[in-house]
C-alpha cells in the first residue's frame, strides 16, 4: 500500500469501501489526474482491473460485465474533464436497465476552477438524475475523521447501487497536487474501519439475525431515535436491554429506557461498567450531542445502525447499516437471542436513579426547569420543540414523562417552528409548543399561521435574549465578537404576541408555569418565561457535575 500522501489514503480507502461491497473488476481509462486512484485500484489483490480509452466504451462495456456477472457492481475511474462526460450515456443506459455501477471521477480542485485550467469543467451532480446519487466531498485532508467519513460514504454509495432498483452512482473526487506517491511528511492518514452497507432485504434471514446477536454480545445497548417503530421498547423490555430513548422517539419511557443518557456519558459511566459490548442504533441520530459524540469516538464498540432507505450515520461509526425492515429484525432476533449478563439491565437503571437524584430539584426560572415543567405538565398534548436549547433541554430534562413531541430535526433550523406547532393542532387538540426567543421571532409570522388555521397553541418562550445554545461552543469563551452569534435584541415579544391575537402572560415561579399550563380558557396563548444566556450554562455544567460526583465513575 502506497500510504504516502492524503490523496492516497482516500485512494486506498475509496477501493477498498467497493471491494467489501462487491466490486471486483473495475475499468480504468487513462488520464493523470486520476492517478491515486488507478494505482489503489491496480495495488489491490482482488480487483481486476482492464483499460479502456475511452470513457464512454468503457461504462458501456461496464453494463456488460455487470450483466455477465449477475449484476455484481462494476467501478469506472477515469480523469477529469470532459471524459467524466463521456461516461453519460452509459450512466442513463444503466439507471434505465437498473445496473449496478460506481462513476469514480478524478476533479481538479475547487481553486482551480473556472480560470481556464486545464481539464477542467464542472463535474458536482454531472449526471443529473441518471444517477441514483452523486456526491463531492472535495480534496482530501490530511484528517482521520475527513477519511472515516469518506469510506462511509463510498460505503453509502455502493450500498445504494446494489439496493433495489440498483443503478448507477458517481463519487466526484478532486485531488490536489502531488498526484504521484510521493512521500508528505505527516499527510497520510488512517481510517479505523469501513461500514457495511446491507442492502435491500426487507425480510432479515438468519446470516443478518445471526451477525445482529453476535455483534450485540452479552451487554447490548439499544438507541432509539425519532421514527424508531415503537416497538423497540417491547422489543427492548422482552430481552432485559436498556433502550436510550431519545426524546423524540415516541415510545414508552418507563425502564428499561434510559433517559438520562445526556449526564451518563459524560460522567464517563460508559467507559466504564456500562460500557456496552455492541450498540444497535434506530432511526434518526440521537438528540443528546454527548451520545453522538460518544458513538463517534467508540468505532472499536461494534455499531449496527438499522435504517431502511437510509444512511443517518454522520461520523460513520457504524459497523454495519442495515437496510431491512427493524420490526421484521427485532422479530426475528427475538426468537435467538441470547440472555444479556444479568447485572446489565439492574446497572443502568441503577445509575439512572442515582442521576435523577444528583440532578434533584431545579432551580427556578431555568431552562431545564421549564423543560421539565413542560413534559410533567403537557396532559396528552403533542408538544412541538423549538431547535437549539429547547429540543436538548426536554431531551435531557424530560425524565420518564410519557410524552408525544415533533420537531424540525431533518435539517435542524429554526425557522417555520410556530408554523409547524399550529400545523399539528389541525386535528383540533391542542399543541404545546416550546421555544426559544430567537425560534419565536424567526417564525413570528407563524402565529398568523395559527390564527388562519383557527387552531389551539399554547407556545411557552423561553426568553433569554438570544440564542442560549451558542454560549455551549467552544468560541463562547474566546475573545471575539461573540454578540453576532447570540444576537441579543430589546424585542417586546409580549406585544408581537398580542398583535397576533395571542393571550399573553409572564410566570416567574414554577407554580405559576403549571397553573398557565393547566388553563384552557384561551384558544391561543404565549407563556413567557425570562431567563439568563450565561447562568444556564454554569447550572448545564453543575448538574452534569453533581451526576459525575454522584456515580463516582
Ligand atoms: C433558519 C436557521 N437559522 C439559523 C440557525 C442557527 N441556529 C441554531 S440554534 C439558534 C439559536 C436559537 O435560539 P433560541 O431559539 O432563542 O433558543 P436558545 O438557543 O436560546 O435556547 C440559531 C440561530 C438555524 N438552526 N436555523
Amino acid at each position: 500500500m502506497r500510504d504516502t500522501n492524503r490523496n492516497y489514503a482516500a485512494a486506498y480507502g475509496v477501493i477498498e469501501a467497493l471491494h467489501q461491497h462487491g466490486v471486483s473488476d473495475i475499468i480504468l481509462s487513462p488520464g493523470s489526474r486520476n492517478t491515486p486512484l488507478a494505482y489503489a485500484a491496480a495495488d489491490h489483490p482482488d480487483i481486476h482491473l482492464h483499460t479502456i480509452l475511452d470513457e464512454r466504451a468503457a461504462a458501456f462495456a461496464a453494463i456488460g460485465v455487470s450483466k455477465a456477472t449477475y449484476l455484481r457492481p462494476v467501478a469506472l475511474i477515469c480523469s477529469s474533464g470532459t471524459a467524466a462526460a463521456e461516461y453519460l450515456p452509459a450512466a442513463a443506459e444503466a439507471r434505465l436497465s437498473r445496473v449496478p455501477l460506481v462513476l469514480l471521477t478524478a476533479d481538479r480542485p475547487p481553486e482551480d476552477h473556472d480560470i481556464a485550467a486545464p481539464q477542467t469543467m464542472s463535474q458536482a451532480n454531472l449526471y443529473g438524475t441518471h444517477v441514483k446519487a452523486s456526491f463531492s466531498p472535495g480534496p482530501p485532508e490530511a484528517s482521520d475523521d475527513w477519511l472515516q467519513k469518506l469510506v462511509g460514504h463510498t460505503a453509502r454509495l455502493s450500498a445504494l447501487a446494489i439496493s433495489e432498483p440498483m443503478g448507477p452512482v458517481h463519487l466526484n473526487l478532486a485531488f490536489r497536487e502531488p498526484l504521484a506517491p510521493v512521500h508528505v511528511e505527516g499527510d497520510a492518514r488512517s481510517f479505523s474501519h469501513i461500514p457495511l452497507g446491507v442492502s435491500g432485504v426487507m425480510v432479515p434471514g438468519p446470516e443478518i439475525t445471526d451477525e445482529t446477536v453476535g455483534i450485540l454480545g452479552k451487554r447490548p445497548l439499544i438507541i432509539a431515535g425519532a421514527s424508531t417503530p415503537l416497538m423497540a421498547w417491547d422489543y427492548a423490555d422482552a430481552l432485559n436491554i436498556p433502550i436510550v430513548t431519545d426524546v423524540l422517539f415516541g415510545g414508552s419511557r418507563k425502564p428499561p429506557a434510559v433517559t438520562k443518557i445526556d449526564f451518563l456519558v459524560p460522567s464517563g459511566m460508559l467507559d466504564g461498567p456500562l460500557q456496552p459490548t455492541g450498540v444497535m442504533r434506530f432511526g434518526a441520530i440521537p438528540t443528546s450531542k454527548a451520545l453522538n459524540t460518544w458513538l463517534r469516538e467508540h468505532p472499536h464498540i461494534p455499531q449496527i445502525l438499522v435504517d431502511p432507505g437510509g444512511w443517518r450515520d454522520p461520523n460513520a461509526s457504524s459497523m454495519v447499516v442495515f437496510d431491512v425492515d427493524p420490526r421484521q429484525l427485532m422479530l426475528s432476533v427475538l426468537d435467538v437471542a441470547e440472555p444479556v449478563e444479568p447485572d446489565w439491565l439492574g446497572a443502568w437503571m441503577s445509575a439512572e436513579e442515582a442521576a435523577e437524584l444528583a440532578i434533584g430539584s431545579l432551580p427556578f426560572p431555568s431552562e431545564p426547569a421549564i423543560a421539565n415543567i413542560v413534559a410533567q405538565e403537557s396532559r396528552g398534548r403533542t408538544i412541538q420543540v423549538g431547535s437549539g436549547m429547547p429540543v436538548r433541554d426536554l431531551d435531557a430534562f424530560a425524565g420518564r414523562q410519557e410524552i408525544t413531541v415533533h420537531s424540525n430535526r431533518g435539517a435542524s433550523g429554526i425557522d417555520g417552528v410556530i408554523s409547524s406547532a399550529a400545523g399539528s393542532a389541525i386535528t383540533g387538540d391542542e399543541t404545546l409548543l416550546l421555544i426559544g426567543d430567537l425560534g419565536f421571532l424567526h417564525d413570528s409570522g407563524g402565529l398568523l399561521t395559527a390564527q388562519a388555521l383557527d387552531v389551539r397553541l399554547t407556545i411557552v418562550l423561553v426568553n433569554n435574549g438570544g440564542g442560549g445554545i451558542f454560549h455551549f461552543l467552544p468560541q463562547a469563551d474566546l475573545p471575539g465578537p461573540f454578540g453576532l452569534l447570540t444576537a441579543p435584541h430589546k424585542v417586546d415579544l409580549g406585544k408581537i404576541a398580542e398583535g397576533a391575537g395571542f393571550h399573553h402572560e409572564t410566570v416567574e415561579t414554577p407554580d405559576e408555569l403549571r397553573t398557565a399550563l393547566g388553563s384552557h380558557q384561551e384558544p391561543r396563548r404565549v407563556i413567557e418565561v425570562q431567563t439568563k444566556r450565561e447562568s444556564n450554562k454554569a447550572l448545564h455544567d453543575e448538574l452534569r457535575a453533581a451526576v459525575t460526583r454522584a456515580l463516582g465513575a
